[in-house]
């Protein structure tokens, strides 16, 4: 671990004692502020200001019960979660996570990361994020929407299209979010679209954003190959994950005349060296709602692993899409070994801190997720833009919108990081530029 400078390490002391147990926030706090010394030289008002300690007290930290009945007639109870971080820039945004190892310190660590993420965007977003320990695997439809309802029927009292705007994350998408819409409707008597993204297309969703996380990621890639006179022609890629993000990473990545030879579950992970047939890929896990090995019993091409890791597969391009911490030191040593040029978290925080030394060390291409998965939010904004004017647009000029705001964030990123002195460095680059314009407006607004 990299030493702080005395005044950031103070600040640090107290978040460590005021959440205590909550490693992933912990490291979440961490990784920005080894990026701020510069900052918070050139900029002494924000330290006389308290903005780092302002910025990681969340505003508001929901916690409640969700109780409901499973198929069997038995009551089960959950925890519901919903943290809004920060509104200094807009409404919290941002998604709610359905996994059985979501705490308070999972919320928060996804909560701090999105006010940055969010602010790279350059759209009017706060931060926040939600969701419940509650497993989805193997229920019912019945049971989904029992939960879901559950969940709204608490969650709707704290957001609004102009509070808390809520989205999908791991183990929420199109589905889950139609049951909390139709929920929040039938509470509110509001047919208020703006208060949910990633709905479906026929009732106030927008084209693009279903995709647009994993696409975005590989925009964000393709950006960084540009700056070096390359491109994904012909490239090797090895993705982490089968859900939302991973699959539509895999597509565009192969849109591009990339290879995408391995991806996984948490059950293992699949090579196919013929290449990811992406339409067997979509059907088992969009449709049929199954597992990883399913796709290998049926592709002679394939083969299912369950020891050893997905990063030990030789790739030119590796994206750790399915969870945090994900990829560790030894694994990044692996990957470097194995000649990778670049690496981007199309998840949240899936690299740990020594992995992402190691790529730095070895100077390879390293796209930190605040910046490579913000298409996601991005997307989710320019769906509440639509929702607002009555509108939608058109695939064409959605996917545009994406690929400009990835652009304009790879821009950002890679002029703060010249400016603080580390050229290169997109995770400096990411947390400086939007660290100075959440500073700049909690100055503006004042003691709030
Ligand atoms: P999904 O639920 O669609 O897919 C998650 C994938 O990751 C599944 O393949 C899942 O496997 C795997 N996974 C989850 N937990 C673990 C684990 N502990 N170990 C190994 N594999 C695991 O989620 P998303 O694709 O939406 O999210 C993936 C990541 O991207 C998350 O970090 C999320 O926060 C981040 N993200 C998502 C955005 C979005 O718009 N959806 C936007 C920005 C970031 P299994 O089915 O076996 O659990
Ligand atoms: O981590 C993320 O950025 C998301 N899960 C998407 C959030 C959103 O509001 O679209």
């Amino acid at each position: 671990m990299s030493t702080l400078d005395p005044h950031l390490q103070d600040i640090y002391d107290v978040v460590l004692r005021r959440n205590p147990g909550e490693d992933e926030f912990h490291q979440a706090v961490f990784e920005v502020f080894e990026s701020l010394d510069p900052v918070v030289k050139k900029h002494p008002e924000f330290a006389d200001s308290k903005v780092l300690e302002r910025l990681c007290e969340p505003e508001r930290q929901i916690i409640f019960r969700v109780p409901w009945v499973n198929d069997g007639g038995e009551i089960e109870i959950n925890r519901g979660f919903r943290v809004e971080f920060s509104s200094i820039l807009g409404p919290y945004k941002g998604g709610l996570r359905f996994h059985p190892s979501v705490n308070l310190g999972i919320i928060k660590f996804l909560g701090f990361e999105q006010i940055f993420k969010n602010a790279l965007t350059g759209m009017p977003i706060g931060g926040g994020k939600g969701g419940s320990d509650f497993d989805p695997k193997g229920r019912s439809d019945r049971e989904i929407m029992a939960f879901c309802q559950s969940f709204m029927t608490e969650l709707y009292r704290h957001i609004g299209e102009h509070t808390d705007v809520p989205a999908g994350d791991i183990g929420v998408g199109g589905r889950e979010i139609g049951y909390l819409f139709g929920q929040y409707k039938r509470i509110t008597n509001r047919y208020e679209s703006g208060v949910l993204t990633g709905k479906g297309l026929g009732w106030g969703g927008s084209l693009v954003r279903k995709e647009a996380t994993g696409y975005g990621t590989v925009f964000f890639v393709n950006e960084m190959l540009k700056s070096r006179g390359d491109s994904f022609d012909g490239k090797r890629l090895v993705v982490s994950g089968s859900g939302n993000v991973a699959v539509y990473a895999i597509e565009k990545a192969q849109q591009l005349g990339a290879t995408v030879i391995a991806c996984s579950d948490s059950g293992g992970y699949v090579v196919d060296r013929a290449g990811i047939d992406l339409e067997l890929l979509k059907e088992l896990k969009e449709v049929r709602r199954e597992r990883i090995s399913l796709y290998a019993a049926q592709r002679p091409s394939a083969s299912y692993v369950t020891d050893g890791s997905i990063w030990d597969v030789e790739c030119d391009i590796a994206l750790p899409c399915a969870t945090q911490n994900e990829l560790d030191e030894d694994a990044a040593i692996q990957l470097v070994k194995n000649g990778v040029c670049a690496v981007a978290e199309g998840a949240n925080m899936p690299t740990t801190p020594g992995a992402t030394r190691v790529f730095g060390d070895a100077g390879v291409l390293f796209a930190p997720g605040k910046a490579a998965n913000a298409g996601g939010v991005a997307t989710s904004a320019l769906e509440m833009q639509q929702n607002a004017s009555r509108d939608s647009w058109s695939h064409e000029y959605t996917e545009e919108r994406l690929a400009g705001i990835m652009a304009g964030i790879h821009e950002r990123c890679a002029a703060a990081a010249d400016e603080y002195g580390a050229p290169g460095n997109y995770v400096v680059g990411a947390n400086t530029s939007s660290f100075v314009q959440l500073a700049e407006a909690v100055l503006a607004l004042g003691v709030i």
